[in-house]
This record gives C-alpha cells, structure tokens and sequence, in this order.
C-alpha cells in the first residue's frame, strides 16, 4: 500500500480510497484528452458504466462511456465521444456539457441523465434519457442559469418526479441545494431550499452542491453532498451526509456536522483544480451492502471509495436533526 494511501487523522473513515487510484486518467484515453473526472456511474447487467467528463484542450466537455466487469479496471472506452455536446440544436451546451449523475427510472424504463450544459449565460441543468448508454435522446434545458450539481430521483412522488439542484442566483447571499417538482420532467416548479450553505468558519459555508443521485435506503433518502470552503490556499471541496424522509423528500431528517470525506492523497491535492473530491456517482451491491463511490479527484482523474451503507446509516442516526425545518411544508401529490 502507498505509504500515503491511509488517512492520517484519527477520525473513523466511513469511505475507504481504493489501492489502485486513480483508476483512470486522461493516459487511458483512447483518444486525446486534457483531464478525465467527475463521471456518472450505474450498474447495467454485468457491467459498471461510467460516464465520464473529459475536457479537451479548449477547456470544454463531453462525456465518454467507460464500461468495465469488475468496476475496477479493465475499462473500455469508448473510441470518440459518446455524448458530444450539440450546439446547433441545442445552444445552452456551446462551451461543453459537463459533470453526469444518472438515475434509473423504473416508470420510463430509462436511465435519467441529469448534466450541467455550459452556455454563454452561465451554467445550467439539462437532462437526456437513455436505455444503453449508446443512443441517447435529450429532453433539453430544464433550469435557467446559474444552476447545476442535479440529479432526479428514481421514483415519483404522488404523480410528480423530484430533482434536487443548485441555482445560483446574480447577488445572492449562497448557493444553496434545492429540490424542485415536475409532473412531466419538462416543466418544474414548487421550488424549495433543502439545505442552506452554512457560514463562517463551518467546512461548508456559503457554497454547496449535490454530489451522486440520491440513494433510497430504509432510513430515508441519503445525500453526499460537496461544502466548498474558501481559504487563503484555495478552494476545499469536503463532502458531508444528510437524510431526507422516504416519502416527503423536502424533509431534512439529519445532518452531518462534520465532513466525512475530504482531499488528502496526492490524486486529490494536486490537478488542474488543487484540493477537489467530487463524486457524481455511487453504486449499492445490495447483496454486500458494500457502496462503490466514483468521483473526480482534483479535477483531472477518476477515483474509487468504498463504504457499508449500514455504516454510513449508523453515522447518520448519531448526526443531529436539523433544529427548524428549513423548508416549508408540502404534499407531495399534486
Ligand atoms: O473545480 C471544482 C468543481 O467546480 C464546480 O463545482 P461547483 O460549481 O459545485 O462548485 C464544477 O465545475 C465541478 O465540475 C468542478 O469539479
């Protein structure tokens, strides 16, 4: 084991980074490739599919599959991009299109591509559906500028699907996660704030995001999402857990205080973005309970962790409920 692969805190570790990090890199690429990171990651059939962000060398994005058996190694690539972005049909992706979480929709028989299309007015979600990760088809931009670090739920609620985001808006104070209700994927609205941006000194002051799709787990909806905070060094990108309730998912059930999982090695410390974790994907074997938490490192590879739910669900039920619900109380049928 790299001497430097074991944390050096004595804090429990709830993930634990695989030995052979960074599993891929712009070096596996079968064609040329700036930085590879931040993929979106599902299991279909036998294989783990991994769509990965790779920046060329104007500094935009595409996404490329990469399907490998044991979601370890052996990746296969695929030969040229898989999903390019498409600026004559869809203009809000001109300068890249970026950072895919994927949820499986049982009622669409479709994998739900959530993805930030980067526009010349700023950021914003767009999501595309797919069956195979081969042929693709897009339902286009659903939220205006600034927002992104979205992902849909799997299952609707009442006859609504659920999306949790992040907008950002010109002036405002921080940037919040957000779930918003749609009945149709298309049009969204009854737009809550879910979690706030803490303040001062917290890990998690003033920027947040989601990271994966959320996980439904016996305890409620788990979320691993991304505090950013600012220091003289740069920008810290930790990641912390929350729970939301099974069926009200605009309810925060806990918290955690502390972050659970933050750059230490050398893969995360230094890249085109010094002192970033960023996880777009996890993956539940139910059979082991064992989660495979796929995430950029630095910005400029992709990383492995590993975690028990049943660990992660025992930290959850120590971490504090929020003091005040933080959003206002909805029915989640229409
Ligand atoms: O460079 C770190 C990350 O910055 C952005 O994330 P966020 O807007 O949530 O802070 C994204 O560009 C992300 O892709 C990138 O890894």
């Amino acid at each position: 084991m790299h001497p430097e692969s074991k944390s050096h805190s004595r804090y429990p570790e709830l993930f634990h980074r695989h030995d052979d990090n960074p599993i891929l890199t712009a070096r596996d690429w079968p064609y040329p490739a700036h930085s590879v990171f931040n993929a979106g990651a599902c299991q279909l059939g036998a294989e783990t599919i991994l769509l990965v962000r790779v920046e060329d060398r104007r500094g935009h994005s595409h996404l490329s599959v990469a399907r490998s058996y044991d979601g370890v190694s052996d990746w296969r690539i695929d030969p040229q991009p898989t999903f390019a972005p498409d600026p004559a049909n869809f203009s809000e992706e001109a300068w890249g299109v970026e950072d895919a979480r994927l949820t499986w929709a049982e009622d669409r028989g479709q994998w739900i591509i959530a993805y930030t299309a980067f526009s010349p007015s700023g950021p914003l979600v767009s999501l595309a559906e797919t069956k195979d990760f081969v042929t693709f088809s897009r339902l286009g931009p659903v939220m205006p500028p600034e927002d992104k670090d979205a992902a849909v739920f799997p299952r609707r609620f009442g006859d609504r699907y659920a999306m949790i985001h992040r907008p950002v808006s010109p002036g405002s104070s921080g940037a919040h996660i957000w779930l918003s209700l749609s009945p149709d994927l298309i049009h969204w609205g009854d737009h809550h704030i879910l979690l706030h941006a803490r303040r001062g000194s917290w890990w998690d002051a003033n920027k947040i995001g989601l990271s994966p799709p959320p996980l439904e787990t016996s305890e409620g909806w788990l979320l691993l999402y991304h505090g950013v905070r600012v220091t003289a060094g740069g920008c810290l990108y930790r990641l912390g857990l929350a729970l939301l309730d099974l069926e009200d998912p605009c309810r925060v059930l806990r918290r955690s205080d502390e972050w659970i999982f933050a750059p230490e090695m050398p893969y995360e410390r230094q890249g085109d973005v010094n002192g970033v974790v960023f996880p777009c994907g996890w993956i539940l074997d139910s059979a082991s309970g064992v989660i495979r938490l796929y995430y950029g490192g630095a910005d400029s590879c992709v990383a492995l962790a590993t975690a028990q739910l049943s660990d992660l669900l025992s930290y959850m039920a120590a971490c504090p409920a929020p003091s005040c619900r933080q959003s206002k109380d909805v029915t989640m049928s229409a």
